[in-house]
């Protein structure tokens, strides 16, 4: 199918958005959850995919090899909001899904996110990651997928990045906003990319005593196998091969997987800017970005 021309972003109850998640609002927001339901959220380019994958061999893995072998991760981890002319959407993937439990990924920001979840106080995993590595990715992501507006040059892309002018609004309020519900909100494990990259088997402890998870030796041995970048990189189920709209010549959805790949891109004086800028936003308690990992 021909890539529908790149969308305008517009006001979306106080956040910048594009018609590609916005256009089933209606149902979207009187989607019903299940209180088994698991809700993966996370600003774009933060590590959804990573722990989508992580979660779906985590609960899936032993049990149901025949998904592993056939759908790809994005059908079995329905995208909620996505709303593309011609491809079934997140919603209608969601509600379809039969599997116990169901894994639903979202974007919104914690505000826009359907209260339903929050009523049946649904177990939510947020990935947040370091603003300029998230820019990076969210800039080379830009150029391969029409379903956001087009990135321009680098330096005009995270000009409007800082300024929260992309699809999904302000970065930092994102993060802080979820972080904030976090402190009220016990059923929120809230986990942070460059943990991931730094020990895969600590965050994977951590996350099945939240998810009341028990796994062998084994088990997380293959886990951490499956879910290291190459392997999903090479995998046409986690890779986005086929995936709607996504040109993966102009830009690969598995680019790199790094902490630190800013330092290809960043100027020091947009490097400067950028630290300057998040460290007068970001000052909640506890709530830390780290641009490198040793
Ligand atoms: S999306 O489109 O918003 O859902 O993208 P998302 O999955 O959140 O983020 C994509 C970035 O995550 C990297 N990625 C990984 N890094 C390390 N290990 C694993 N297994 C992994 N899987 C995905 C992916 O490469 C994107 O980051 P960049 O920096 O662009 O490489």
């Amino acid at each position: 199918m021909e890539a529908p021309p790149r969308p305008e972003l517009f006001d979306f109850h106080g956040v910048p958005m594009t018609k590609f998640f916005t256009d089933n609002w209606e149902n979207v927001k009187t989607f019903k959850a299940k209180p088994d339901d698991i809700v993966i959220a996370t600003y774009p380019k933060s590590g959804t995919t990573w722990v989508c994958y992580l979660l779906d061999r985590l609960f899936f893995g032993k049990t149901k090899p025949e998904i592993e072998t056939s759908l790809p991760l994005y059908m079995r981890v329905p995208f909620l909001e996505l709303c593309i002319p011609g491809y079934p959407k997140g919603k209608d993937l969601a509600d379809q899904l039969t599997i116990t439990p169901r894994l639903i990924k979202t974007h919104l920001p914690v505000q826009l996110v359907p209260e339903t979840f929050w009523e049946n106080n649904c177990k939510t995993v947020y990935v947040a990651r370091n603003p300029k590595d998230v820019a990076v990715s969210f800039f080379h992501f830009s150029r391969m997928n029409s379903i956001h507006p087009s990135p321009g040059d680098w330096d005009g892309f995270l000009q409007r990045f800082m300024e929260g002018k992309l699809t999904y609004g302000a970065w930092h309020q994102h993060v802080v906003g979820w972080w904030e519900k976090k402190q009220t909100y016990p059923n929120l494990h809230y986990i942070f990319y460059e943990d991931l990259t730094e020990n895969v088997g600590r965050e994977i402890d951590k996350l099945c005593t939240f998810l009341g998870l028990s796994v062998s030796a084994e088990e997380k041995e293959s886990i951490m196998t499956a879910v290291q970048f190459e392997n999903m990189r090479d995998n046409k189920l986690t890779n986005f091969t086929n995936a709607p709209l996504m040109n993966l010549k102009v830009s690969p959805f598995m680019r790199k997987g790094k902490v630190g790949d800013w330092r290809n891109h960043f100027t020091a004086s947009q490097s400067e800017r950028c630290d300057e800028h998040y460290k007068q936003l970001i000052r909640s308690p506890g709530l830390r970005f780290r641009t490198e990992v040793i």
